[in-house]
C-alpha cells in the first residue's frame, strides 16, 4: 500500500488495541502518552528505509512472491515462494521475536515495532502476495488521465486515493474511523471476529501465512479475473475500480483488526 493505506492501518489497529497494548507501544516507539498518530505515524517508516544504502537488504521483506498461476490457479507455498534473502512471512516472524527480546536495545525494538505494523498491512494487498508481473508492476495501465500506471500501483495507492480524495495523516484517519465504525457495528460485523480465526502468536509463519492465502486469492477473483493481457493499457478508473474498491476496503479493516490483536498479543506476552 501507499502512504494512505498504512497509515490507515495504523489508526484503525489504534482503535481496537487494548489500552495497556498502547502503553507498550508508545513506550517502545518513544512517542508521548497523549500521541494520537503512534502507530499511523511509524506505518510508512519500512518504505523509506528499504530505499536507503542501509536498507536495501529489506526489499524483500514487503512481500511474497507466490509463483502461481493466476487466473486459473492462485496459492501461496511458504517453501516455495519466500527467497532465500526473506519474506515478509519470515520477516513477521524474526521482528514478532526481536520486539519482545529485551537482550536487545530499545532502537533495535523500535525498528522491529515498525515492520510490524507495516507489513502486517502489505501483506492484505493482494498483488504483495503474487510474483507474476513482479507483483503486477510490470503489467502497464491507465487510471483515469494517468496512462503510465501499472496495476500493483493502482492497488498501492490510486484506488485508496481515488475513495478517499487524499493521502494525509488527516484523510487516513477520516477512512479509519469509517471503517471501525464498519467493523463495530456495520457491515463487517458480523465477519469481524472470524478475521481472528487461528491467530497464534507461538506460529507467526502460520497465521501470516493464512491472511496471505485469503489476499492472494483475490488476484485470482478480483484482481486479474481475464487474465494479465486483457488488462494492459487499459483505463482501470471505471468499472474495475468499481469492480474492486470494495475488496481495498475490506483489506485495508482486516489488516488493522488484525495488527491490533498481533500487538495485544504480543503486549501480553510482553510483560
Ligand atoms: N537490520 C534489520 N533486519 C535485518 C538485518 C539488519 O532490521 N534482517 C538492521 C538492524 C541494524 C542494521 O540493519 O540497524 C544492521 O544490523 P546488523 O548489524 O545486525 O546486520
Ligand atoms: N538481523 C535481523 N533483524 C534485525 C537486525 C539484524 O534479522 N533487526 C540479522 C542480521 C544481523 C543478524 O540478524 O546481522 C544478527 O542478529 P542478532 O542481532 O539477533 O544476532
Ligand atoms: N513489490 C511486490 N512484489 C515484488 C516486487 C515489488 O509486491 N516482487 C512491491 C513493493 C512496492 C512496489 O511493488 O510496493 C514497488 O516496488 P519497487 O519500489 O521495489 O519497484
Ligand atoms: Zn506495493
Ligand atoms: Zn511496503
Amino acid at each position: 500500500w501507499g502512504e494512505l493505506g498504512h497509515y490507515t492501518v495504523g489508526y484503525i489497529a489504534q482503535n481496537f488495541v487494548q489500552s495497556s497494548t498502547a502503553s507498550w507501544a508508545k513506550d517502545i516507539l518513544g512517542s508521548g502518552s497523549s500521541n494520537t498518530s503512534y502507530l499511523a505515524a511509524v506505518a510508512t517508516w519500512a518504505d523509506t528505509y528499504r530505499y536507503t544504502s542501509a536498507g536495501a537488504f529489506s526489499a524483500p521483506f514487503h512481500f511474497i512472491d507466490a509463483e502461481d498461476n493466476p487466473p486459473s490457479s492462485c496459492n501461496v507455498d511458504y517453501d516455495r515462494d519466500c527467497g532465500d534473502d526473506g519474506c515478509s512471512i519470515s520477516a513477521i516472524q524474526n521482528y514478532t521475536t526481536r520486539v519482545q527480546d529485551g537482550r536487545h536495545t530499545q532502537a533495535d525494538r523500535q525498528m522491529s515495532l515498525k515492520w510490524i505494523i507495516h507489513i502486517i498491512g502489505d501483506i492484505h494487498q493482494p498483488l504483495h502476495d503474487e510474483a507474476l508481473e513482479v507483483g503486477g508492476n510490470d503489467i502497464d495501465v491507465n487510471f483515469g488521465s494517468d496512462d503510465s500506471t501499472n496495476l500493483h500501483h493502482i492497488w498501492d495507492t490510486e484506488m485508496p486515493e481515488k475513495l478517499v480524495g487524499g493521502y494525509s495523516l488527516s484523510d487516513a484517519e477520516s477512512w479509519a474511523t469509517t471503517l471501525t465504525s464498519d467493523i463495530k457495528s456495520g457491515t463487517y460485523k458480523s465477519q469481524a471476529a472470524s478475521w481472528l480465526d487461528g491467530i497464534d502468536l507461538s506460529d507467526p509463519v502460520t497465521t501470516t501465512m493464512n491472511w496471505a492465502t485469503e489476499a492472494n486469492a483475490d488476484v485470482c477473483t478480483i484482481v486479474m479475473p481475464k487474465g494479465e493481457s486483457y488488462y494492459v493499457n487499459k483505463d482501470l478508473s471505471t468499472s474495475y475500480y468499481t469492480g474492486a474498491i470494495s475488496t481495498v476496503e475490506l483489506q485495508i479493516a482486516r489488516a488493522g483488526y488484525r495488527l491490533a490483536k498481533w500487538l495485544d498479543l504480543i503486549a501480553a506476552n510482553d510483560s
